[in-house]
């Protein structure tokens, strides 16, 4: 089954769920019927326990159920809960959870038991009540827990959602040298924004399709973008983590420097990213190719082979020339859209190639004909 941290349902707090299975168990109550006086009292404080521990039992299993078991999750999902929220309070909590639902059916059955052998109604007042008051200090144990989970899920449900299966193509560079217009440029429909828990930057993930194969692109702010000695363990967590989605990197380079980071800066921040993800490939480009003075010679070029190309219905894998700036690097301008097809597919064809190096990136049910 395939979570998203953005359906997960909010997690009831202790008066909540406490007010929810005490209000379930008068109603339970109210519905008994039965002319006798102690089978009715009987009937009506055995039902009262029953489904105040059934409907918090029920409640805890299933926050502990719709939870992703870390044991399952993939590694970017596990490198992300680790540096977010923290897997040991994360196994923690969740198990306090099922601990907690254990103990309130036992409470249940144990003071059922006591009404069942009573014939006096006092008694069975008694133990309902008891009943309840243990329930009740179960439930401040779980309350720090619930709280943490409440938090929790605040916190991953900001996250990006990124499909595990699908090429993903992180985005990195300094501030403001155009990863988001990169992104936006290239995605076919609107972007997602979402957050990282140690940066207010909005990230944004897009998406593009290629031969029906949907690529993602996801951006970097507050990671991949100041000098690595200024880090917390945490987002180098998170940082480690990339390394796990990213079937190519894009290092993007103002060398205009209008981002407000100079060239130099921007070299060291580069060794920086080889240095933090040496496992993946890593693709370097300039961008705001139109700042670039004198414009890039093969700018009318590349422009008309795509808009040519595009006029065409956008078809195939075309064989369009790439932009390169005078250093000879691969540029493209986001904001007039030149270079920017040439760019995508020079981006799948790196992305096929990464992925043919490791069989096991491949989709399930997909095979390789050379090794066949
Ligand atoms: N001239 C020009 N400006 C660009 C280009 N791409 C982005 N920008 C501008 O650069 C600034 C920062 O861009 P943004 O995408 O937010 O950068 P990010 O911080 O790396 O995500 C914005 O003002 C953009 O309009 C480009 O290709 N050409
Ligand atoms: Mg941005």
């Amino acid at each position: 089954m395939k979570v998203s941290w953005r359906t997960l349902p909010t997690v009831l707090l202790e008066d909540e769920v406490l007010d929810k299975a005490f209000s379930r168990a008068r109603k339970a109550a109210d519905r008994v019927d039965d002319s006798d006086r102690i089978f009715r009292v009987r009937k009506q404080m055995s039902r009262m326990v029953q489904t105040a521990a059934d409907v918090i039992a029920t409640t805890f299993t299933d926050t502990v159920n719709v939870w992703p078991s870390l044991d399952q999750s993939p590694k970017f999902d596990v490198a992300m809960i680790d540096a977010c929220v923290g897997c040991d309070d994360y196994r923690h909590h969740l198990s306090m959870l099922q601990w907690a639902s254990k103990q309130v059916l036992n409470i249940a059955g144990q003071n059922s038991k006591k009404i069942i052998r009573t014939a006096r109604t006092e008694l069975m007042h008694d133990a309902r009540k008891e009943a309840y008051g243990r329930i009740s200090s179960i439930m401040r144990r779980v309350k720090p827990s619930l709280i943490w989970l409440s938090e929790a899920r605040e916190t991953l449900k900001r996250l990006p959602t990124i499909d595990q299966v699908l090429p993903c193509i992180v985005v990195c560079g300094a501030p403001n040298v155009g990863k988001s217009a990169f992104i936006s440029a290239l995605s076919s429909g609107n972007m997602e924004v979402n957050h990282y828990p140690f940066t207010t930057k909005q990230i944004h993930v897009g998406h593009f399709t290629h031969r029906r194969l949907q690529y993602q692109m996801v951006d970097t702010p507050g990671l991949l973008d100041r000098p690595m000695t200024a880090r917390n363990t945490i987002e180098l967590q998170a940082i480690a983590a990339l390394e796990h989605i990213g079937s190519i990197v894009l290092f993007l380079m103002d060398e205009s420097e209008a981002c407000g980071t100079s060239l130099e800066e921007q070299m060291h921040l580069l060794e920086d990213v080889q240095a933090m993800l040496p496992g993946t490939d890593l693709m370097v480009v300039t961008s705001k190719a139109d700042l670039l003075q004198p414009l890039p010679e093969m700018w009318d070029v590349v422009a008309e082979a795509e808009s040519m190309w595009r006029e065409e219905g956008s078809e195939g894998t075309p064989d369009l020339p790439l932009l390169m700036d005078p250093k000879g690097r691969v540029t493209m301008s986001a904001t007039e859209f030149v270079g920017m097809d040439a760019m995508r597919m020079e981006i799948i064809r790196r992305v096929k190639d990464a992925r043919q190096i490791d069989p096991m990136a491949l989709p399930e049910g997909w095979y390789r004909r050379d090794q066949d």
